[in-house]
């Protein structure tokens, strides 16, 4: 599959890598938004969050509680961070393998069109 996510698992292409277990890998994003910003997938390949199953929510889970582990490791739990979800074109989504922005470090802009 010609997914430059799964290129990362698989370890076909580098990543600058903040966590990693089982299910969940979160990397730094290589065209930041935000002082912090690490982008947190699940191994497994999901094109967008339309496409997820009943199987699923128990990783959307596991990446909201890795998130929250590399927020606290960076060091921006306290001040504070988004996590955000481009779905779709309308969303903004350019990687169709599921993904959730974690953006901090500086005090973010409002969300909106
Ligand atoms: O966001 C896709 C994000 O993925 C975008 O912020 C760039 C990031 N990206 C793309 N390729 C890489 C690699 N190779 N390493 C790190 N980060 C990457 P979207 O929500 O789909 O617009």
């Amino acid at each position: 599959m010609d997914c430059i996510f799964c290129k990362i698992v698989d370890g076909s292409i580098p990543a600058n890598k903040v966590f990693e277990n089982e299910e969940v890998l979160a990397f730094h994003d290589i065209n930041p938004a935000a002082p912090v910003h690490v982008v947190v997938i699940p191994k497994k390949h999901i094109a967008s969050l339309n496409e997820a199953e009943d199987d699923d929510w128990a990783i959307m889970g596991e990446i909201q509680r890795a998130a929250r582990k590399v927020a606290e490791e960076l060091d921006i739990a306290d001040t504070g961070y988004r996590i955000v979800n481009n779905c779709g074109k309308n969303g903004g989504q350019e990687v169709f393998h599921i993904h959730y922005h974690l953006l901090g470090g500086a005090r973010l802009a409002p969300l909106g069109v």
